[in-house]
């Protein structure tokens, strides 16, 4: 395995910072000249383009977990990703010369504000928050992670969808040549997710872009990939280049794939099994070889905050 050691990847972090800086106080001093370009006190989220630049204007959020964080390395080197190989360390070697820029994301179906929007300009409105969330994995193994991200239900409104919008849908780039696990049809291209309306305008619901305060990392789905840390990771769909409102509940890739083992909600849920194996518990990656499997909690520990998005479903079923 060909892992690069966090010492190796400082000198670049350190070059994209100042770089960074540089940047950023180009840009104040603009947002001053420009006058009220700006709202006051908010600058909006920016996001360098370099790999591992810091990213700007990080909140902390309550909603945070204060369990012990995974490693930068384990994050980053231990992937799902099929678009760049099935392997666990596939990710981190295939999608080191991808480019994620320049980037566009298409927004149709069911709102007002439709169009392509640059990536840039497509976040810009909205503030950088640190989000640290467990995510549980579908095969039983699981991570805390800080994202930085941008909260969706902000996104989502201002996006103004109409009221037959009942879902959101998401889909990631589709290229083989940038691609290359895209060559082989493992799935049905391109990763498709999708989530109801009111599961993308829960508080937990966010478009991440960093993790440890850095520009999101290639492999865990660069520029911008959904986070929804009650539900399986499978939802957590990577290198988004579509948004669609839709009135039917959309076709995803997983479920597609494989109707019988993963549901469309995919709620974590230590009661109901994978048909192959168990989900009551699960591996805490980095946890150390002596370390027991740990129980999961239902809804992944966000029950509070997501229960009620489910009273009077049979979460058996709708698996
Ligand atoms: N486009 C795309 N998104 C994806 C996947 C994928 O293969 N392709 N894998 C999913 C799975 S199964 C998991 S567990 C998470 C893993 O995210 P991470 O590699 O950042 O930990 O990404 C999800 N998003
Ligand atoms: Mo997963």
């Amino acid at each position: 395995m060909l892992i690069k050691k966090p010492s190796d990847i400082l000198p670049s972090e350190i070059t994209s910072e100042t770089n960074y800086l540089n940047r950023r106080q180009f840009i104040r001093a603009g947002a001053i000249a420009g006058g009220a370009a700006f709202a006051p006190g908010a600058l909006g989220a920016l996001v360098p383009d370099q790999r591992g630049a810091v990213l700007p204007d990080v909140g902390k959020s309550p909603l945070s977990t204060d369990e012990d964080l995974n490693s930068y390395e384990d994050i980053t080197t231990y992937n799902n990703f099929y678009e760049f190989g099935t392997g666990k360390d596939d990710p981190y070697r295939n999608a080191q010369d991808f480019e994620p820029r320049p980037w566009t994301i298409t927004v149709d179906g069911h709102a007002e504000k439709t169009g392509s929007f640059h990536f840039d300009d497509f976040i810009k409105p909205f503030d950088l928050e640190e989000r640290i969330y467990r995510l549980r994995c579908v095969e039983a193994w699981s991570m805390v992670v800080p994202w930085v991200g941008i909260s969706l239900a902000e996104v989502v409104k201002s996006l103004k969808p109409t009221s037959k919008a009942k879902y959101v849908a998401f889909e990631t780039l589709h290229d083989p040549v940038r691609m290359p696990g895209q060559r082989r049809r493992v799935l049905d291209w391109p990763y498709r997710e999708g989530l109801t309306i009111e599961e993308a305008t829960n508080d937990l619901s966010i478009l991440a872009v960093g993790i440890y305060g850095k520009v999101i990392p290639n492999q865990n789905g660069a520029p911008i990939r959904l986070v929804v840390p009650w539900k399986y990771g499978f939802k957590s769909i990577k290198s988004i280049v579509r948004i669609s409102f839709t009135e039917r509940r959309p076709r995803t890739s997983w479920n597609m794939s494989a109707p019988q083992e993963y549901g469309f909600y995919a709620n974590v849920n230590p009661d109901v099994d994978h048909p192959r194996w168990s989900q009551a518990n699960e591996r805490r990656i980095g946890a150390g070889l002596f370390t027991p499997r740990q129980p999961t909690q239902m809804f992944n520990g966000y029950g509070e905050q997501v229960a009620h998005l489910y009273k009077g479903l049979d979460l058996r079923r709708n698996y």
